[in-house]
This record gives C-alpha cells, sequence and structure tokens, in this order.
C-alpha cells in the first residue's frame, strides 16, 4: 500500500494536491508536512511540521509512517528568491538533495519534484518553447530548477531512483494564495477584482506566459506519477502546457462576467523576469509518453475563480 508524505503542504499547490492525494489513498495515508505550523485545512489525515533541510527529521518521519512515497514541494519561488539568492539556493538545492539522498538510502517507491518554466531564459525560443533548447536561467530560481532537474537525471540514471518531474507554468487556483512568484498576479487579480473591483498589475499588459489551472496541474501531477514507469521517458522534467495570456486578455475575460473591472499597470523588478521566460510551452512528449491533455481554458478558470472566491467570502 503507498504511503505518501507531501513536504510543503500548506502552500498554493501543496493545500489542494495533499487533499486529492487524500483522496486517492485514504485521508490516513497521506501525511502534510511543512514549516508551518499544522493548518485545520489539511486536519482531516496526519500531520507533521518539518524543515526539509533536516535530514534527520525527515528521515524519522518517514519510518514513523512507513513512507513509500514523497511529493517534496517546498521552494521559494522567483520573486522572492531575488531578496536573498543564497538562502534560496541553500533551500531550494540542499532540500531536494536530502530527498534525494533518503529514497536511495530507504529505496523508496517514487518522488515528485516540480520544475518550473523558470529553467528557461533570455536566450530561449518564446513561442512554443519545446523540450530541449537554450536553458539560461537568470533568476535564482529559475538556476536551482535547472540545476535541480540534473540532479534528478542523475539519481535516476546512477541510482535507479524513480524520480518524475514537471515543469509547472504559472499556477492558478483560489484555495491558497500564491508565494511569492512572477505569475502571482494571474491570481491577485481575482481576490482584488471582487473585493475592490479594480486592480494594479506588477506586469505590463501585454506580457504573455504560459499558465494552468490548479486542477489541470493536480491532473498531470497524479498521471505522470501513476504512469507506467516505461513511459516516462523523460528524467529531468517535462514541459507540460495549458493556457497562455496576457494581462490585457485576462483582464477581458474578467470584464466579461464583472463588467466594472478595471485595470492600471506599475510593472516593478518581475517585468524583467516574465519577459525572460517563454510565452507559450511545447509540450508534445507529455502528450506522447503518457498522454497528458488539459481540460481548463481560459473561461472556464476565470469563470471557477470568480465563484470559488465569492463562496469562501460568504463563509
Ligand atoms: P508556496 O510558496 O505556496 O509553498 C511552499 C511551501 O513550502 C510553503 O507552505 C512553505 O511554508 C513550505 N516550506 C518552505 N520552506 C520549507 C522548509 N524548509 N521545510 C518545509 N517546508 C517549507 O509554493 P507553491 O506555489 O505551492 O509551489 C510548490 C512547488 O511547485 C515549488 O517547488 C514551486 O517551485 C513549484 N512551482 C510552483 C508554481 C506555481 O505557480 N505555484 C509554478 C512552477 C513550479
Ligand atoms: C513563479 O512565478 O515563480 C512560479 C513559477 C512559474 O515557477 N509561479
Amino acid at each position: 500500500m503507498s504511503k505518501v508524505l507531501v513536504i510543503g503542504a500548506f502552500g498554493q499547490l501543496g493545500s489542494e494536491l495533499t487533499t486529492a492525494l487524500r483522496n486517492i489513498y485514504g485521508d490516513n495515508n497521506v501525511v502534510a508536512s511543512d514549516l508551518k505550523e499544522p493548518q485545520d485545512i489539511l486536519s482531516a489525515g496526519p500531520t507533521e511540521q518539518l524543515d526539509v533541510r533536516d535530514k534527520q527529521t525527515l528521515s524519522q518521519i518517514v519510518d514513523k509512517h512507513g513512507i513509500t512515497q514523497i511529493y517534496h514541494l517546498a521552494a521559494i519561488l522567483s520573486a522572492k528568491g531575488e531578496s536573498d539568492p543564497k538562502f534560496a539556493w541553500q533551500l531550494n538545492m540542499d532540500s531536494l538533495i536530502n530527498v534525494l539522498e533518503l529514497a536511495r538510502e530507504k529505496q523508496l517507491d517514487k518522488i515528485f519534484w516540480p520544475s518550473s518554466i523558470a529553467v528557461f531564459g533570455p536566450g530561449t525560443p518564446k513561442q512554443n518553447t519545446p523540450q530541449d533548447t537554450v536553458m539560461d536561467p537568470n533568476t535564482i530560481y529559475g538556476i536551482s530548477k535547472l540545476a535541480g532537474e540534473r540532479w534528478c537525471a542523475y539519481y535516476f540514471e546512477k541510482y535507479g531512483v524513480d524520480v518524475r518531474s514537471l515543469r509547472y507554468p504559472g499556477l492558478i487556483g483560489y484555495k491558497a494564495k500564491p508565494g511569492g512568484g512572477t505569475t502571482d498576479y494571474a491570481v491577485d487579480i481575482f481576490y482584488q477584482a471582487i473585493e475592490h473591483g479594480t486592480y494594479e498589475c506588477f506586469l505590463k499588459s501585454d506580457t504573455y506566459l504560459p499558465m494552468m489551472y490548479m486542477s489541470d496541474a493536480i491532473k498531470a501531477t497524479i498521471e505522470l506519477m501513476e504512469a507506467d514507469r516505461s513511459k516516462v521517458k523523460v528524467r529531468s522534467s517535462y514541459n507540460v502546457s495549458a493556457l497562455s495570456f496576457s494581462p490585457d486578455e485576462l483582464k477581458k475575460e474578467i470584464e466579461k462576467f464583472i463588467p466594472e473591472f478595471s485595470m492600471s499597470y506599475r510593472p516593478d523588478f518581475r517585468q524583467e523576469i516574465a519577459e525572460s521566460w517563454p510565452s507559450s510551452i511545447d509540450d508534445t512528449e507529455a502528450r506522447e509518453d503518457w498522454g497528458w491533455q488539459h481540460d481548463v481554458n481560459l473561461n472556464r478558470m476565470t469563470q471557477t475563480m470568480l465563484d470559488g472566491l465569492r463562496t469562501l467570502a460568504n463563509h
């Protein structure tokens, strides 16, 4: 029987992914861990407070719960990483190596570790960015994700650790706020649209970025992790794609539901990061190797975000 540990479970992705994993494996078989104190949102199953840099405690938690799979989500994201690059590098790298080493030592079944479109940089082709191309990230976050991809491939090739990874685009969901990324505007905008009817965007109106609604990100993650080992041919990290839109396009979509919504623009340091990333992603390998396809388009995402946030506000 699979016993799963999620590290970084109280973040934007973890809080929804943990619930999805509990629906598959059962509440008691998915342990939610985070540096943060346990929160009510995941109280249906076991929780542990953990600093993933502390390998000994991580090892004890794995033994205590008989863990067979780890989803290691804890990281410092792109915008936050630039305020303390050394700390971001240490957290992002040390934590991944701790998890990979433990997987090797304890012969765990599978590891999931997310990469990002941040592995690409100014020299990368911007449209339909292929799986294999120029990778010259210029944020510490992107550099750590690119190095992390190579560590994952190394542990697979040298030690047979079954580690699987996706290069997520910007993730959009309403159940938890984002944690300091460049794509965060595409979540913040919905909170502000509902609360104030207006939003000041930190990116320029025509900045196209790859994005994905949270239910698709969870679907991709679970499908990759459930795929037969022989089908997982990319052992660095898979490109996965769903949407590509600009702040102006998102504004126009929100206006269909809130006609009086207005938006102003004050680009900051995140504009330069966004401009170094692709506008859209070619994910042919993920589609061919394990059958990836997304479900949610821009219109459905916008409606779901507005409905979801309004429901939360009324409770
Ligand atoms: P987040 O910042 O919302 O959550 C990260 C969680 O990790 C937080 O709850 C934080 O408390 C926890 N954490 C931080 N330091 C820790 C430590 N030392 N020990 C244990 N836990 C610690 O991030 P997220 O958006 O949920 O992202 C999850 C993963 O997905 C990250 O690896 C991120 O790089 C990747 N990713 C996210 C996106 C996105 O748009 N959200 C896009 C691409 C990749
Ligand atoms: C960020 O903007 O840093 C993240 C990501 C795309 O990795 N959302």
